[in-house]
């Protein structure tokens, strides 16, 4: 093992730790490559995209250099047999998803700094390469692979499309590439009775040349680095150290199909990487497509060879044994990248008690959420409070509902709101900065107690946390104002009602600030109909010493309630999942 791996691995920092203060930390945020061969639900959403959007968004508001990098997933197996069924071509079945992809994810304003595409020719070089590295450093040995081959289809099956009981669970429908029920990664030929998931026929194993990664040569260094990644979800080290203690094995990493990056060795030139060795290089390559398109092309390095950076993967659970083993193991055949510092291994979201699933239209599609004409912030206050960190967590109407009205409507909303009306109205929306009481005070102080507890959660990317300190931040809004009854003391002493007042929006730009990686329109609102500009970061504490505020205009309700009406509206657009043909159309 190169002793770059191991100065790596000796370095695990404890979580949260800043970095040394004369310098900004830097934070590449990572969200797992969904495959374009379907089109989102809310379980996407939520199992990766909004919670790495959070993180990031956080990270820059904490001043740190941020970048939220992702990419459509293109390539391989899953494209081949979608192209099939939907009888387009790969190029254009890729082309019309990316398009779906990204337009959903633009809607829920998921600020991606580059969402790519694993098709495009910078990535194709950057996994060739890579590739080469690691094959001149001798940890690619070359061999006979038996593999599914679909008479029917005329195609190599390879990984997922073939079906089959599980050897290790004996679960029913366990894929060629993983058993979903238990998350053992394993070879088609080890189903017992395997079937083609296209057709149902059964596949004959035909032997081809393949490469293969020598990841037994790797078990030890990969060991010492996932024992030392103390600040992990336990969850997510436990999975990692199954796999260790069970023994890795080679693993192929070429398979037989077109649609792919090609294999740069002679022999092997009318083959394609296999799609997982291909994919996680995406975020090497969308960092140097967004490095490129900034107009720094080098600037790409800072985030993949500084080893002060510190990268974050969001990903399903189904994908942890790829980005603790299969991927860092590439890494460090490779040696010349960082190493993820944390692997966020997030739990499955369900709908009303049940798996959420296209086909049996059950769940909640984001091509109808973008029609569903509700703010895209009211989406992801719910889904925010639905991140399946620990354990999986489920849709419900009747929360939904509950949550938006009592949480966000009542608490957060009423409480920015009333405060807002009351200085247009009655201060002319001028709010004068004020000495604070012995009760603002101590306001303040609890005020800054949330703060602190939603910073430090925030590090630990313990984002629901966080967001429960947000709706307490309001309410402890809301008992001051309802205490100090400032529509009594406009007439009474207009004086302190100028300092509640004052103190009330010293709390809203508290709400503003800590809401903005989960709210960001609704945090802007606030933001500029108080003029805040260079208040809205979140690199002090947050103290109440805002200067004289002028408002800008006159302030517009935030949320409003969803009644019954609403619920059985937006439900019947949002659950019923498009026909993917219809895409296709135009
Ligand atoms: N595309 C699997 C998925 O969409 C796969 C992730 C790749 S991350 C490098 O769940
Ligand atoms: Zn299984």
């Amino acid at each position: 093992m190169s002793s770059k791996v191991e100065s790596k691995t000796g370095k695990a920092e404890k979580r949260g730790t800043a970095s040394p203060s004369s310098e900004k930390r830097r934070v590449l945020v990572c969200c797992a490559l969904p495959y374009t061969n379907a089109v989102p639900h809310v379980g996407n959403i939520v199992g990766s995209h909004l919670p790495a959007d959070i993180f990031a968004r956080y990270c820059r508001l904490k001043g740190y250099e941020t970048l939220l990098i992702g990419g459509a997933d293109e390539n391989g197996t899953p494209t081949e047999v979608a192209a099939i069924e939907l009888k387009v071509t790969p190029k254009r079945l890729t082309d019309v998803f990316y398009k779906v992809h990204k337009m959903i994810y633009d809607w829920f304003e998921i600020s991606y700094d580059n969402f790519s595409r694993t098709s495009l020719p910078v990535h194709h070089k950057t996994t060739q390469d890579l590739f080469l590295k690691i094959y001149e450093k001798g940890y690619i040995t070359k061999g006979v692979m038996r593999q599914p081959y679909c008479e029917t289809d005329k195609l190599f099956l390879a990984d997922r499309y073939v079906v089959g009981k599980c050897p290790v669970c004996g679960y029913e429908f366990a894929r060629g590439d993983q058993c979903e029920n238990c998350a053992t990664l394993l070879e088609p030929e080890q189903l017992i009775n395997p079937r083609c998931k296209i057709d149902g026929s059964a596949p004959v194993f035909k032997d081809s040349d393949n490469l293969f990664l020598e990841r037994e040569k790797l078990q030890p260094s990969l060991e010492t680095w996932i024992l030392s990644q103390k600040h992990w979800r336990k969850q997510v080290s436990s999975i990692a150290l199954a796999w260790i203690k069970e023994g890795l094995r080679k693993r192929s990493i070429t398979r037989d199909l077109k649609w792919g990056v090609p294999v740069p060795l002679k022999g092997f030139e009318d083959k394609i990487f296999y799609v997982w060795f291909d994919a996680p290089i995406g975020y090497i390559s969308s960092t140097k497509e967004w490095a490129e398109r900034s107009g720094n092309p080098d600037k790409w390095k800072d985030y993949w060879l500084d080893p002060k950076t510190r990268i974050y993967n969001f990903l399903g659970k189904d994908n942890i044994p790829f980005h603790t083993i299969f991927w860092p193991g590439m890494l460090m055949a490779n040696g010349d990248y960082n190493l993820p510092y944390d692997v966020v291994g997030l739990q499955y979201c369900n709908y009303e008690g049940d798996k959420i699933s296209k086909s049996r239209n059950w769940g909640i599609f984001c091509e109808k959420v973008v029609e569903s004409g509700l703010d895209p912030d009211i989406w992801r206050y719910y889904l925010a409070y639905l991140i399946p960190e620990t354990k999986d967590s489920e849709f419900k109407w009747d929360d939904f509902q509950t949550r938006i009205n009592n949480e966000l409507v009542a608490a957060i909303g009423n409480f920015v709101h009333r405060t807002l009306t009351f200085a247009s109205n009655f201060l002319g929306g001028v709010v004068e900065r004020k000495e604070l009481g012995d009760e603002e005070r101590q306001v303040e102080s609890k005020v800054l107690q949330q703060v602190a507890e939603a910073d430090s959660a925030l590090q630990d990317v313990r984002l629901k946390d966080a967001l429960r300190n947000v709706l307490q931040v309001a309410i402890i809004g809301n008992e001051y104002f309802q205490k100090n009854q400032p529509w009594v003391l406009i007439k009474e002493d207009p004086e302190r009602c100028k300092l509640v007042i004052y103190t009330c929006v010293n709390i809203c730009r508290v709400i503003a600030v800590t809401m903005a990686p989960f709210l960001p329109s609704s945090s802007a609102r606030i933001s500029g109909l108080l003029d805040l500009k260079g208040a809205l970061s979140w690199e002090g504490e947050l103290k109440f010493s805002l200067e004289t505020v002028t408002m800008k205009a006159k302030p517009e309700i935030l949320f409003k309630k969803i009644d019954d009406k609403e619920v059985v509206r937006l439900k019947s657009i949002v659950t019923k999942s498009s026909d993917a043909a219809e895409f296709f159309n135009s």
